[in-house]
């Protein structure tokens, strides 16, 4: 899972990228830019009481990757050979990052707060570079259907087809009730507004008071979107205190946990993943799934023999297994579910994977 931050420049992408990280990075190079990939680390009291349960010798965390790309160069997505388009392509889902803080601009001139509008222009962006897309194919699908050839696959060009008439109007494609089918078809095409979208408002302090005030305003035109507020700035800073004075700090800022928290939690339900659990004396660990896949996928997570060989999962949710903290007695209560290939993983689920390879 990797997401990527886009945003205009200076809106403190990488102001964020370090606090989300806690600078944990590798720089990595793309043809001529440079560009960062770091490792989120998702917090998680139940992970804590699952390791006190099983002390294990290791206790991991979910994690998700994410990429620190330059600010949007002013019509970078019509230029579809772009570099900076490729590297955003390739990510699982998008951060918005938007600034609700003073300064001027590389021209001079002090910018303007208005995340709404910043929203509206990269959606605008994202539409027309998977436009360009759609059309380009379109017409090469309308060749084949014309020339009657076998490689003329009607599934496809109905699929542009819908995508185009959204486009047209406007609308994201991630906004369109596609097929699981369909999207599977679809992934190939990289489309930027297919990708689940996270509106991050970037505020200094003193406008960090107010955000549930631009929250709202950002809702009221843009309904569907998940959004949240952070000041990353002062996150940072809380960041390289010394941990005796931090707690000060915050407690001066009227902070009462460190926003990063609720970002990750946000960029992970807006993003729409879900965390499974698997324990055991060895490791409790938690993993990474995306909302509505199987538990062969999920066992595919772990390791693709397990996905290759699966046979059954044995199943309890998280807080089924903290009436008793024990699987032997929740066995023996009939808590503990066989499921198979079917079944749908549920954000919590401690999972033992039952496969054959
Ligand atoms: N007041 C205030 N300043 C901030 C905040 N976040 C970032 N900045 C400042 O804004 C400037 C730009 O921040 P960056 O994080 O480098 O912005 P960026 O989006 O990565 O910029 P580009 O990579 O050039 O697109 C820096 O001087 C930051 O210190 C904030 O929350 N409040
Ligand atoms: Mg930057």
């Amino acid at each position: 899972m990797e997401l990527g931050f886009v945003g205009v420049k200076y809106s403190g992408k990488s102001t964020l990228f370090d606090v989300l990280t806690q600078k944990h990075f590798e720089t990595l190079r793309s043809g001529m830019s440079e560009y960062r990939r770091g490792r989120v680390v998702v917090y998680d009291s139940r992970v804590d009481a699952l390791s006190e349960i099983f002390n294990p010798k290791k206790t991991t965390y979910a994690t998700f990757d994410c990429i620190d790309i330059m600010g949007i160069p002013s019509g970078s997505f019509h230029d579809t050979s772009s570099k900076y388009l490729e590297a955003v392509r390739q990510v699982d889902g998008l951060v918005a990052v938007l600034r609700i803080f003073e300064g001027y601009g590389d021209d001079g001139k002090p910018v303007q707060i208005n995340p709404s509008e910043e929203i509206q222009h990269l959606e605008e962006e994202i539409q027309f570079a998977d436009l360009v897309v759609v059309e380009n194919r379109l017409e090469k699908v309308e060749h084949l259907k014309q020339r009657g050839v076998p490689q003329y696959d009607a599934v496809e060009h109905d699929i542009l087809k819908q995508c185009k008439d959204a486009l047209d109007k406007g609308i994201s494609l991630r906004e369109i009730p596609f097929s699981d089918e369909q999207k599977k078809r679809m992934r190939g095409f990289q489309f930027l507004s297919a990708k689940p979208l996270l509106a991050v408002l970037n505020c200094s302090d003193d406008r960090y008071v107010e955000r549930d005030n631009y929250i709202q305003k950002v809702r009221e035109k843009f309904p569907k979107m998940a959004v949240t507020a952070v000041s990353a700035l002062s996150e940072k800073e809380i960041q390289e205190l010394p941990e005796d004075e931090r707690a000060l700090f915050m407690q001066e800022m009227g902070i009462e946990e460190p926003a990063i928290n609720h970002v990750i939690k946000a960029a992970y339900e807006g993003l729409g993943l879900i965390s499974f659990f698997t324990v055991g004396e060895d490791e409790v660990k938690a993993w990474t799934l995306r909302q509505g896949l199987k538990a062969p996928a999920a066992a595919g997570v772990i390791h693709s023999d397990m996905e290759k060989g699966f046979i059954r999962a044995e199943v309890i949710s998280y807080p089924v297994f903290m009436e008793t903290k024990s699987l032997t007695k929740a066995k023996a209560n009939g808590q503990l579910r066989l499921e198979g290939k079917d079944y749908v993983v549920q954000d919590g689920d401690i999972l033992n994977i039952r496969f054959n390879i």
